[in-house]
């Protein structure tokens, strides 16, 4: 399920053997299985005998409770009945087995909605009501969450009417390995590993690096992408000529069969809401290159003494420098001009 990527929250990863949430950070949870389920617009067909003229709108309403603003509700979203016609109505489908077996409780059992290319607040899970609306539902997941603001709204004039409301989920990308503020110590490269998604229906067409902040950008071989599915995410991995040492911001961007790309920076679509902030995904790591000889030479001094040369933030524990040779260096280039 493609959650709203967002950059600052807390987020859930789902273990298989107990079926429960685990908290972590970072970039969000998201994954990609194989729902099984029946569409949504052959139930209102077959089993309701379809829908009034003036249906605009079906709203799903989850089993469980949701709390806002000291208001208590079930949840509740809705997406358009043009969406649930779509493409033979396999866009919206009423799931009732994940990976082949039955869904996990976690994952919405008995019964979720899947609504492909959306976010993923639209797939109710242990969806128990569905409703035929003439405008969206007035839930406040639907009406008051999920809305993107220009970076000038904020606390000050934020209003449930002057963003928009977020359904397809946009391009989105991360680095998985290495971590951020990782010590790498290599020869020349570095491989990174990663996935990119892209909502709407559209797919992953080339994922690119850049080894500099957003200037430089290396497309990763698509024989190093997973395959191409509809509504799928593709992994990634590249190995990364770095030649530079010292803290380098790695990011990722992905481009897809729309042309779409992401904001390179977060200060380029800041959003108040925070929800699916698809700036271009950033870690720093310090780089060691081996491939060059003063580096070479160093980490040959610290494995001679069976020492490490991290943490870094710690000093050498032993001389940078023989006295002779920096006064050989020294008297070759004197700090002051001759004459
Ligand atoms: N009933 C109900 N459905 C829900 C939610 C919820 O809190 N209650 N969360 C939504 C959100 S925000 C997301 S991202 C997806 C997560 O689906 P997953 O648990 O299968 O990853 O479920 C959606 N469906
Ligand atoms: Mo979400």
């Amino acid at each position: 399920m493609h959650h709203g990527v967002s950059r600052f929250y807390a987020s859930t990863v789902w273990s298989e053997e107990s079926d429960r949430y685990h908290i972590t950070t970072g970039e969000g949870a998201i994954g990609t299985a194989v729902y099984k389920g029946v569409p949504l617009k052959k139930v209102l067909k077959v089993a309701c005998g379809g829908v009034l003229p003036e249906c605009g709108h079906l709203e799903f309403i989850g089993a469980d409770t949701y709390f806002k603003k000291l208001n208590v509700f079930n949840y509740a979203v809705s997406v358009p009945y043009r969406k649930v016609r779509q493409h033979g109505g396999e866009e919206v489908l009423l799931a009732y087995e994940m990976n082949g077996k039955p869904l996990p409780k976690m994952h919405g059992y008995p019964l979720r909605m899947v609504v492909t290319g959306y976010i993923g607040a639209r797939s109710c899970k242990w969806v128990y009501r569905i409703n035929a609306l003439s405008e969206p539902s007035m839930g406040p997941v639907q009406r008051q969450e999920y809305l993107y603001f220009t970076s000038q709204v904020g606390k000050q004039n934020a209003k449930y009417s002057n963003g928009f409301s977020i359904q397809q989920m946009p391009v989105s990308s991360a680095i998985l390995s290495p971590e951020d503020k990782q010590v790498i110590v290599h020869s020349g490269t570095i491989t990174l590993k990663g996935w990119a998604y892209s909502g709407g229906g559209n797919w992953v067409e080339r994922v690119e690096i850049s080894p500099d902040g957003g200037h430089v950008w290396y497309a990763v071989d698509p024989d190093n992408l997973t395959e191409k599915h509809y509504h799928a995410w593709r992994l990634w991995s590249i190995d990364l000529p770095v030649d530079a040492e010292g803290w380098l911001e790695f990011c990722v961007r992905c481009w897809d069969s729309s042309n779409n790309t992401e904001p390179t920076f977060v200060r380029s679509a800041w959003n108040w809401d925070l929800h699916v902030t698809s700036s271009c995904h950033r870690i720093k790591i310090y780089s060691v290159n081996k491939s060059r000889p003063e580096t070479a030479k160093r980490l040959a001094q610290f494995e001679e003494r069976g020492l490490d040369i991290q943490p870094i933030t710690l000093p050498c524990e032993f001389t940078l420098e023989p006295v002779d040779e920096y006064l050989a260096a020294y008297r070759k280039r004197p700090r002051e001009p001759k004459n």
